[in-house]
């Protein structure tokens, strides 16, 4: 069924998510929480506004879109909401890549402004001068280089009023860049309803946030996933988030959980997985929730016995913005993704399109009012991937007689490494630029947890012997030219690869290799 979400005419997103809080009265409550400081929502849209004010002063106009190199930190409300409320269009930026990503992220969107955080401005050094589009880059957090400018430069004499730009429920808001097996990322332009129909679908119905939730996202709002958890979800019921700039371990999780009590907190299954191998308490939390890759039931198993609470596993993807299938605190089949969330429609369906019986796998399509308009600038891709009102996840799924749904992988070779995408091929040309290497494949191989991690097989150039000392310097190669979590974690040496007659890599013969090695 369709969900009505009856927006005006004239709709804008940061209205919606900040300045109506501070109307309904909640304007003291507190709406973010970091480190040891905790901001009201009074004081978040003091903040937008400033920056709202200060992108106008910088000449931007609505629809430019102005990208956020940022750690979660509470400058990252203030500067997605500020930008959207001046009618600018966020693109939120992964913090985990190499300076080649940020060239092309930058130039692809054509940013004209650059929201960076002082910890992460090294990036900047190899690419300034080839970024073709972007005219200013602001420093939060820290101190500017000579060629940027501060936070407080930007916000100088600005006022802490603003009208929202006249934007409608249609506009554009913000993009998030999807990575995909061969060619360079899509950004997934998404408009001003998108975040509304997921927290009223998925939020309010699945997770049930309310007003005295606090929500704790490991996963960083430059994800969509952590968007909606630690954005969109606490401030559209005017709830409190709980953002930590460092690196999820288990420690620092563990650490933020005691700190600020939060009530609903969101992971992925290698941090479920890791957080299982150390101490920690989770008091306070009513859900756990896990998204990004299938959460295998053993893990599920052993963190409800260890803390008696609930991981609600979901799907959800880039381009849907948020879960879209999922179990739910009182609904929970482990090993499945759920039950496809109220607002969204499913279907699995075989190559030619007809619809599957219960029990057969086949490709999932998905049709919800949260799916993004298009890919920018990739109208072939756009074409193949959206489907008038669906979406074809490129996921295989079956479903039982019950309406739950299972994951059994994808229709291409992509690998979902922590959450994250990691595709084989790119891994790949970099280890086939080190000169040791002759050629190589990598695979998805399952870790101790049942996780996949890539795995690579290599044939080495002669002269080259395949020991250890090669393993680690391989690995070290693909650490330093590619973002650190798509390095291989195990590497075999092989005399040749299975090719088929015509030079075709059998990867299904690599699976079987690696199950025997
Ligand atoms: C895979 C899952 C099995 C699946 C995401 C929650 O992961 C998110 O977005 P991405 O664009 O990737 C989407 C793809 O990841 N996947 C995600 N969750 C699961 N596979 N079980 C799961 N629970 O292949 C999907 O097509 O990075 C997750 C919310 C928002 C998101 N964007």
């Amino acid at each position: 069924m369709g969900f009505e979400l009856g927006l005006p005419g004239q709709f804008n997103a940061a209205d919606y998510f900040v300045d109506r809080n501070v109307r309904e009265g909640r304007g003291n409550k507190a709406a973010v929480l970091c480190e040891d400081r905790s901001f009201t929502y009074a004081q978040i849209q003091a903040g937008m506004n400033r920056i709202g004010n200060g992108l106008k002063g910088l000449g931007l106009r609505m629809e430019d879109r102005v990208s956020l190199l940022l750690l979660d930190t509470e400058m990252y409300p203030q500067a997605f909401f500020g930008a959207i409320k001046m009618g600018a269009v966020p693109v939120c930026l992964n913090t985990l890549m190499r300076p080649k990503d940020y060239l092309y992220f930058l130039n692809d969107s054509r940013s004209r402004v650059l929201f960076i955080d002082a910890a992460l401005l090294g990036v900047m050094e190899t690419i300034r001068e080839d970024l073709r589009f972007l005219e200013h880059t602001v420093v939060v957090n820290g101190p500017a280089p000579e060629w940027a400018m501060s936070l407080d430069q930007l916000v100088e004499g600005s006022s802490d009023q603003m009208d929202a730009a006249p934007t409608s429920p249609d506009d554009s808001c913000f993009w998030l860049y999807s990575s995909g097996s061969t060619g360079q990322p899509k950004g997934a332009v998404h408009l001003q309803h998108d975040m509304v129909y997921s927290l009223e679908t998925y939020g309010k119905q699945v997770l049930a946030v309310r007003e005295n939730d606090t929500c704790f996202s490991a996963a960083k709002l430059f994800f969509a996933y952590g968007l909606g958890n630690g954005l969109y979800f606490p401030f559209g019921v005017g709830a409190t988030t709980a953002l930590m700039p460092e690196r999820p371990t288990p420690a620092s999780v563990y650490d933020t959980i005691g700190r600020h009590r939060p009530t609903i907190f969101f992971g992925v299954p290698t941090l479920y997985g890791a957080m299982l191998q150390q101490e920690g308490s989770l008091d306070g939390v009513r859900l756990c929730v896990s998204a990004g890759e299938a959460l295998p039931a053993d893990i599920l198993r052993r963190w409800v016995e260890r803390h008696h609470v609930q991981i609600a596993d979901g799907i959800g993807s880039t381009e849907i913005v948020h879960i879209f299938i999922s179990n739910s605190a009182d609904s929970i089949k482990p090993g499945s993704s759920g039950k496809v969330v109220p607002g969204y429609e499913a279907r699995i369906v075989d190559e030619n399109f007809e619809d599957l019986p219960v029990g057969e796998i086949g490709t999932l399509l998905i049709k919800g009012d949260s799916i993004c308009a298009c890919y920018w600038n990739k109208h072939e891709k756009t074409k193949s991937t959206f489907l008038g009102e669906w979406i074809n996840t490129d996921d295989k799924y079956y479903r039982d007689e019950e309406g739950f749904y299972y994951y059994v992988g994808r229709s291409n070779d992509m690998l979902k490494v922590g959450g994250i995408w990691v595709s084989p091929v790119e891994v790949e040309s970099c280890l086939i630029a080190h000169p040791a290497v002759f050629e190589c494949a990598v695979i998805g191989a399952p870790d101790a947890d049942n996780l996949i991690k890539p795995k690579a097989f290599v044939v080495l150039q002669p002269g080259y012997s395949p020991d250890a000392q090669m393993e680690k310097e391989l690995k070290e190669h693909v650490k330093k030219e590619l973002a650190h979590y798509k390095f291989p974690r195990w590497i075999q040496f092989v005399e040749e690869l299975p090719k088929t007659a015509t030079g075709k890599l059998k990867r299904f013969e690599l699976r079987k290799l690696s199950e025997g090695a």
